[in-house]
Order: structure tokens, then sequence, then C-alpha cells
């Protein structure tokens, strides 16, 4: 049932009031899911319509060497030569690149995430992508996260602009959002307590932003935090867009929930989120980052199936085709390890939604005419390869 609280909610909502911290409370604890969900998606309708987007991705981890010991991580390693680490030099990581892309639809992003490796040059971030500019001119680069760009400045002695300037400089061109986990410093300090502190990560994306580059920002739920520490760190993110939409050049484009997986990390014994809590934690976001343009649904933590559901719930997003990923791969993710084309759109228009691929920069790439639903649910007859219509 419908509380009243919720109801004070709604009406803030549709006359277009911000939402403060008591209501992001109250909108985790409301006991009318669905209602919830469907308020979420009335903001992502008239934002959105049922546009719904997704790009084509390739996700590169060049180091899964990390001198931090983040207690949900299970990436990582903490020394070079330990079991399990590896270091691809710069060809060898061109090479994977090469591997995961097929030259006759190549993608429009490279997403590259490391982990903090202290042996290596800054030159070798520089080589990187220069390399993937020569020789992919058309994918955007969205590499290294906020922490990553932390470390280098700390490492190699220099500013977080400085830093900035020059991977721009060698080929950057937009952040994405790993590293968030929860800001608060209460947990923080309890699941990644030697690297950057929420402060530092926002201080990048600020710097970034400055600069006029595009970023994106994540949150890992479902551990050890409350509610109340992701009411908390939605409040900071919207509170940097503000400044960051005010200053009128840079600025977040996504928010990106991820659901925790407990499977080969420091916080095992925990359950991870359920469906309901992935779905509640996107309707919220919707609600609460009212300066956010796009919501992802990310089928890579929450699995393809919740992640449709989501578009339900206030997402207009689902990431990508996202090849070659390891972060989640190390945790057991229960997802497929990427998704074609295909999968993505009957993905989208299942869910009543028309697809739209869109490049990094959310500019568009290609839109997909909305199918009639009939048409939509088929099976496969794997024996002879073809589609049957299950409505006959
Ligand atoms: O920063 C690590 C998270 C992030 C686990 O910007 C884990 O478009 C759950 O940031 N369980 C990397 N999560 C991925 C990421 C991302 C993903 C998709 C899109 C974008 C974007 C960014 O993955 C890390 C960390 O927060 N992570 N280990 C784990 N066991």
């Amino acid at each position: 049932m419908r509380s009243a609280r919720f109801a004070e909610i709604e009406a803030k909502v549709r006359a277009g009031v911000r939402l403060d911290e008591d209501d992001g409370l109250a909108l985790f604890e409301e006991p009318d899911f669905l209602a919830l969900g469907a308020l979420a998606n009335e903001v992502r309708e008239k934002r959105h319509g049922d546009r719904t987007y997704f790009n084509r991705n390739v996700r590169l981890e060049t180091t899964n060497v990390c001198y931090a010991s983040c207690n949900f991580c299970s990436f990582a390693k903490l020394e070079e030569g330990m079991p399990g680490a590896h270091t691809m030099t710069v060809a060898q990581a061109m090479e994977a690149l090469r591997r995961k892309i097929d030259p006759s639809a190549p993608p429009t992003e490279i997403h590259v995430v490391n982990g903090l490796h202290k042996g290596l040059p800054f030159s070798y971030y520089e080589e990187l992508l220069s390399e993937m500019r020569r020789e992919y001119p058309a994918a955007h680069r969205k590499c290294f996260t906020a922490v990553e760009i932390h470390f280098f400045a700390q490492h190699y002695g220099m500013t977080v602009r400085e830093v900035l300037e020059k991977l721009i400089a060698a080929g950057l061109e937009s952040l994405p959002g790993g590293g968030a986990e929860i800001l608060h410093e209460d947990v923080r300090r309890r699941i990644s307590n030697d690297k950057a502190t929420g402060e530092e990560y926002l201080a990048v994306h600020r710097e970034a932003h400055a600069l006029g580059m595009m970023t994106n920002s994540t949150m890992l739920y479902g551990h050890i935090e409350t509610f109340a520490h992701r009411v908390d760190h939605m409040l900071r993110l919207r509170a940097l867009q503000d400044e960051s939409v005010a200053r009128g050049k840079g600025r977040f484009q996504a928010f990106i929930p991820l659901a925790f997986h407990p499977d080969g990390n420091g916080m095992e014994q925990l359950p991870g989120p359920t469906g309901v809590d992935d779905l509640r934690t996107l309707a919220v976001s919707r609600l609460m980052l009212d300066n956010f343009e796009h919501l992802k649904a990310y089928w890579v933590s929450s699995t393809p199936k919740v992640a449709q559901i989501g578009l339900a719930f206030g997402a207009d997003d689902v990431d990508g085709t996202i090849v070659g990923e390891t972060i989640y791969t190390a945790a057991k993710k229960k997802a497929p390890d990427g998704l074609s084309v295909d999968d993505l759109v009957r993905l989208i228009r299942e869910a009543g939604r028309i697809p739209v691929e869109r490049d990094t920069l959310y500019r568009v790439v290609r839109e997909f005419p909305r199918a009639a639903l009939e048409g939509q649910f088929k099976v496969r007859d794997r024996r002879q390869g073809k589609h049957l219509s299950v409505v006959s």
C-alpha cells in the first residue's frame, strides 16, 4: 500500500520540486515498490519518452595489479608476480584490442579501467591512448577512473589538472564513472581504505568538468552501506553536478548503480542485493538525481533480465555490447560475456521501448524503428536457425 509520505513526494516530483535527503530515505523505505517504479518511469518518459540508449563498446583492462586492497574487489592482485597477476605491454594491449574488435563493425567506444600499478611509467598510459587513437580513431576513448587519475597525480608528482591535460593531449576523451563506491567516509574507510577518498574522487570529476570533459559516475551498493549512505552519495553527486552545469563546460552524463557481487572478495560472506533492491535503487536514483540526463541499467552487474525490467523503473540506457569485461567476470557474474546489437535491440523492444544506438556523448548513431510486440516474441529454432513466432 502506497504510504501518505509517498503521496507527498509524488506531488513534489510532479510540481518539479527538488527532493531532499528525507524524501530519498522515504523512497528507499516505500512499501509500494511498484508505485515507486511508476513515478521514476514518469520522470524517465518525460525526459526520453520510450527512447532507450545503448552503444557498441569494448572493455580493456591492461593490468590487474593494484596496490589498493578494496574489500569488494575480486579483480585486483596486490603485486606483480602473484598468481593471476597480469600486466600487458602497450603492444600486447593493442593485440588484445584487435582480438576483441570485429573490423567489419568496429566499436564507437573503448572503455579502459586498470589497477593502481606503482611500477609503470606515466608514459605507458600516454602511449596506450595514442596507440588507440592511431589505430581506432573513430572509437571514443573513455579511460581511467577518477581514482586512477588521482593516483597518477600522487604517484607521478603532478596536479590532477596536469595529469588530465597530458592524457587529453595523448587522446583521452572522457572519464568512466568507476571508483565512486560509496562516497561517505564511514563506509569508504571500511571497504576501500587506501585509495582516493570520496572528496578526492569528486575533485577529479570537478577538474575534468572544468576542462570541458564529460564523465559518468557510479555507486556500488548492496554491501555494508545503509540507505542513508546511498542517499548521501546521490546528494554529493547532485551538488557537484549543479556546480558543473552552472560553469557550463563538462558535466556528468550518466549515473550507473553497480550491484555488489560477493564472489571471490573480502566481503564474500554478504549476500549481495536482490532484484527488487536493484530496481528500487534505479528508481530512487532517477528521482533524486534530477540534474543527471541519463540513468544506466548496467546489465553486466544486474543481469540482462533485471536491466530490462529496469527500463520501467527509471533507466533509459543499458550501456552497451561490452566485449571483454573482466572485473565482474572475476566476481563470477551471472551475465553473459557480451551481448550483440541484436540482443540489445530485442531486450529493449520487448520492454516496449525504442532502441537508439548512441556514441559515448549520446549523439545518435542509429535509431531503430519501434517493432510490433507480437513480432518480437519469437523463439529460435536452433536446428534450422529460423525464427518461429510463438503467436501463430
Ligand atoms: O569501480 C568492482 C565496481 C567498477 C566489484 O562509466 C564491483 O560508463 C560489484 O565503473 N561487485 C568498474 N562491482 C566498472 C565501472 C563502470 C561500469 C559500467 C559503465 C561505466 C561507465 C563504469 O566496478 C569499479 C567498482 O565500483 N566493482 N568489483 C564487485 N565485486
